[in-house]
């Protein structure tokens, strides 16, 4: 096995790598970052001193960043699911929505869990009632935006619905997205029944009690 991806299951970014290896049953070792194995650690912190993840470990190569990680299994590493199509007009509208999912959904809502981890006396008001303001825009544009698909850039699932899936996943937990935005809320559950995410949601349960904001009952 060539494969090695440090992560956590319970981690966004971490769903959306693994969403593209579970497409194409593509064999990978799994490096746990637990939050108390600082061996793990250690060893993201000398891959990537930014410790962002996840991180993918390819024979010699380190590959950093989810978008570039999925391009990277796309190109060296592919299966029956193609991620990013071949057409370059097709695939310039896939990473656009993969970068509105990552810039404009999933940022805001690592703010409000962010701000919720902090001290009480700590907490940055004014950047969360802006981080909420982001995510009615992004939900208000992604229900125009999305009218008539069936995944986020067209008739097949990509590397925009990996992003996606567990964007909107934790965005609904975190400033839930209102009736009225029926195309995103069918959306998101389209991707919840997608068999990879479904087995991505699957395996992060157990660590539910972690989520800051607390978890809903449901999904
Ligand atoms: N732009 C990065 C974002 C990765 C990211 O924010 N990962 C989170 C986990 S979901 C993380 O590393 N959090 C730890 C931290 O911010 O220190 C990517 O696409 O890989």
């Amino acid at each position: 096995m060539t494969l090695k991806l440090y992560a956590h299951p319970f981690s966004s970014y971490c769903q959306k790598v693994l969403i593209a290896l579970y497409e194409n049953d593509t064999p990978f070792e799994f490096r746990m970052l637990a939050h108390d194995d600082e061996a793990a650690t250690r060893e993201l912190e000398a891959l990537w001193p930014m410790k962002k993840f996840p991180v993918l470990v390819d024979g010699g190569r380190t590959v950093i960043e989810t978008s570039i990680i999925i391009e990277h299994l796309q190109l060296h590493h592919p299966g029956p699911v193609r991620l990013v199509p071949e057409d370059s007009k097709a695939a310039l509208e896939v990473r656009f929505m993969d970068r509105f999912f990552d810039n404009y959904i999933s940022t805001p809502q690592q703010k409000l869990v962010f701000d919720r981890i902090r001290e009480p006396g700590r907490r940055d008001a004014q950047g969360v009632a802006e981080a909420k303001a982001m995510l009615e825009i992004g939900y208000r544009w992604l229900d125009d935006a999305i009218e008539g698909r069936a995944w986020a850039a067209g008739d097949d699932f990509s590397l925009a619905d990996c992003a996606a899936a567990p964007a909107l996943f934790y965005a609904d937990w975190s400033h839930p997205i209102d009736a009225t935005f029926a195309n995103v809320r069918a959306y998101r559950q389209r991707l919840l029944a997608r068999p990879s995410f479904a087995r991505a949601v699957d395996e992060a349960r157990p660590y539910r009690p972690l989520f800051p904001l607390g978890a809903p009952d449901r999904d």
